[in-house]
């Protein structure tokens, strides 16, 4: 029998990082956020996102947090198979929104990255989640969070084209997504949310099938 990977996908500031860490306190899973900054292709893009005078192409920072994924797949796999739950903060599906959104923006002209397909294919072969959860809420509920403005995505303008992209790229993909609307909630009701859809979808408990790969 083997573990569930459980993905929580959202804008920044949505929550994720909040309730991935309470969701893996409660099932003893492994956390990985993504980015993962503390991995020589983390430490890369950690500079790009704290320090706007960075400069990468676009095509190259897209590859890069893929690549950042690709470093950590053995290790969910092996922990997966050990019996483990894994909780995700972030994965392919925010590689392609944010990198879409730059395009959707006008920030990037490069025809690659207004193509859905031609960002997909490097996670092609990826471990794929079991379950993933996509936190949404107002626009403007979520400019009242704190933390604002101090990494490059974070533009009020610009999350609202990434929720777009999100939405289209859920719409495109037939692996089901659980959307969880968390406006007016606090943590804890949307930590009990959260663990109320997972128990109906029968997510809390291990597995005898393979893990799924994104083909
Ligand atoms: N990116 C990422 C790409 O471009 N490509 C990729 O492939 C990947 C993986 C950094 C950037 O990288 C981009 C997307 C991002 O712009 P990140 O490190 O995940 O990615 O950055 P953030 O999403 O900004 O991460 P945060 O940790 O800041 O946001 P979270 O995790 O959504 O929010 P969280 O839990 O830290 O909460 C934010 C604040 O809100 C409060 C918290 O206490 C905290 O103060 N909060 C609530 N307040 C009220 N009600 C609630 N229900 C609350 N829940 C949390």
């Amino acid at each position: 029998m083997r573990g569930k990977l459980i993905l929580i996908e959202g804008l920044d500031r949505s929550g994720k990082s909040t309730q991935a860490q309470i969701l893996s306190d409660k099932l003893d899973a492994l956390l990985i956020k993504f980015p993962c900054r503390e991995t020589k292709v983390g430490s890369i893009i950690n500079e790009y996102l704290v320090d706007s005078t960075v400069k990468l192409s676009d095509q190259t920072a897209h590859l890069l947090f893929s690549a950042n994924r690709w470093e950590l797949a053995h290790s969910i796999v092996d922990t997966l198979n050990k019996g483990r739950f894994v909780v995700m903060d972030r994965y392919i599906y925010s590689g392609i929104a944010y990198s879409l959104a730059k395009s959707r923006s006008g920030g990037s002209s490069d025809s690659e990255m207004n193509s859905i397909d031609w960002l997909y294919s490097p996670d092609k072969g990826l471990p794929k989640p079991d379950c993933t959860l996509f936190l949404t809420l107002d626009l403007e509920e979520l400019g009242n969070r704190k933390g604002w403005g101090e990494e490059r995505y974070e533009k009020e303008s610009f999350q609202k084209i990434v929720k777009s992209c999100f939405e289209e790229i859920f719409q495109l993909d037939t692996h089901a997504v659980t959307k969880i609307d968390v406006n007016n909630m606090d943590i804890p009701q949307v930590s009990e949310l959260i663990m109320s859809k997972l128990e109906s979808i029968g997510a809390l408990q291990t597995t005898e099938k393979s893990i799924e790969r994104f083909t």
